[in-house]
């Protein structure tokens, strides 16, 4: 019988969303939506699960899930023994220690005997040990940005994004103790059809990420440019440069990567480039 690869996917929340667009840009298809937890691929060999975010490092654990996708944040609170194999680059947020807007803080010292709340009691306990401060930690499962309202601690540690929740509740962001992504976790002992599976869903993520992470450019240069305009455009292995019908001209075809996009293009221009595209990448393999 050959394998199938079972995915815990969180079945509605933050993480949702992106995690099902991942994998309708890596081609594969499957049914979600109201009500639904289960769902086989009709064109991948994979079943989807559709989960509690915080259920999915458990699930992968025990071997119910191969693969599963969950914040970095709840698989390491949670420290199951599984392997993070890529990070996804979605659903980016930071655990933080807030404190009530009019308090005068002078550094993480300030928090020594205080009272704080988190529904990450793990990765705090770690941070405040490093930190040498002794406090108490409050463990809360849910609205832990009112617990310095109504008297139960006096800082919390909890996940921001925009920070409008923290301002919202009168507290202002004082550490950032982590910094976190959707990242795809797998069994630590994926047989190795599974593993082969695996691999051939990672080398379609990856070359999602890449081409999102670049731009194909078009541009046409004067030739007497031509060098100092393809140093500055690598490309894959290196720029395409085609005569154009005007002479003395030529028509130059590369890959930026969006990081350089801004800073190269001023330069190409600078250089004597004209009628310059730039067109979004579907698919990028390496
Ligand atoms: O129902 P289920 O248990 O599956 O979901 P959940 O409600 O436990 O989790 P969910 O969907 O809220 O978050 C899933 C994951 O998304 C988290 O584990 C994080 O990795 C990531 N993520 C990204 C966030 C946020 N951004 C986020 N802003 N998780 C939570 N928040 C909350 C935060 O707890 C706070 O209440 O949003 C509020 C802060 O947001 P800002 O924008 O006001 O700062
Ligand atoms: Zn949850």
């Amino acid at each position: 019988m050959s394998s199938v690869l079972r995915i815990a996917l969180q079945k509605s929340g933050r993480l949702s969303e992106d995690s099902y667009q991942l994998f309708k840009e890596c081609g594969i298809r499957f049914d979600y939506g109201t009500g639904k937890l289960k769902s086989v691929s009709s064109n991948f060999p994979a079943e989807f699960l559709f989960l509690r975010d915080d259920d999915i490092p458990g699930y992968v654990e025990d071997g119910v899930a191969d693969l599963g996708i969950v914040g970095e944040n709840v698989a390491v609170e949670m420290g199951r023994p599984v392997q993070t194999i890529h990070k996804l680059g979605f659903s980016k947020c930071r655990l933080s220690i807030a404190v009530p807007r009019g308090t005068d803080w002078t550094g993480i010292q300030h928090l020594e005997g205080k009272n704080i709340a988190t529904s990450y009691p793990n990765l705090l306990g770690n941070y405040l040990a490093e930190q040498g401060v002794r406090a108490e930690i409050h463990e809360i499962s849910g609205s832990v940005e009112i617990a310095p309202s109504i008297g139960l601690a006096e800082a919390v540690c909890d996940i921001v994004s925009s920070g409008s929740t923290l301002l919202s509740n009168g507290l202002k962001e004082v550490e950032t103790i982590f910094r976190s992504e959707a990242i795809l976790i797998a069994r630590p002992d994926l047989d190795s059809e599974k593993q082969a599976l695996a691999d051939k869903l990672l080398f379609r993520i990856k070359s999602v990420q890449a081409a999102k992470n670049n731009k194909y450019i078009v541009l046409n240069a004067p030739n007497h440019a031509l060098d100092q305009i393809t140093a500055l455009l690598p490309g894959m292995k290196s720029p395409t440069v085609t005569p154009l019908a005007t002479t003395g001209w030529s028509s130059v075809h590369s890959v930026l990567n969006e990081n350089e996009f801004w800073e190269n293009i001023e330069a190409i221009r600078a250089a004597g480039a004209e009628g310059i595209l730039v067109i979004p990448i579907e698919k990028m393999i390496y």
